[in-house]
């Protein structure tokens, strides 16, 4: 048991490592980004739309819960009540963007650019995503 603890600290320690190198999506050009707020606590995700049009999209999220959360943005087909979960954390495939650390009353922003499809937006700190801490988003 304990090794597998370890392991999945390691696991999370690799997924942070390469999300903090992928959070930044590069500078557009032309073109105002959307904007979407995010609301994150215990245990909720709740994003200020839930359908947007493909482009810029700039995620503002707030943390107002009372421990540390994190936004994870994925592009894929599954239901965003069925990401595949492995040891407490869900699988990110097709991850775009991260904000790995928003503590307590702290407001972070990420702009990423979406093309059409389906995608789900979750915390996924141990344990986190399988408390309910996501939701689905829509481009077209
Ligand atoms: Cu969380």
């Amino acid at each position: 048991m304990k090794t597998r603890t370890a392991a999945t600290a390691l696991s999370l320690l690799a997924a942070l490592t390469v999300g903090l190198g992928a959070a930044w999506a590069t500078p557009g050009r032309s073109q105002a980004p959307s904007k979407v707020a995010v609301v994150l606590s215990e245990w909720k995700l709740v994003p200020s739309a839930t359908t947007l049009r493909a482009g810029k999209v700039t995620f503002r999220v707030r943390n107002d819960g009372a421990i540390e959360h994190e936004l994870v943005v994925l592009r894929t087909d599954s239901h965003h009540h069925a990401l595949k979960v492995k040891k407490a954390v869900a699988v990110e495939t097709g991850k775009l963007g991260e904000i790995p650390k928003i503590v307590p009353g702290q407001e972070l922003s990420l702009t990423l650019s979406l093309k059409p499809g389906k995608y789900v937006l979750l915390c996924n700190l141990l344990g986190h995503y399988r408390a309910g801490q996501f939701a689905a988003l829509r481009v077209s």
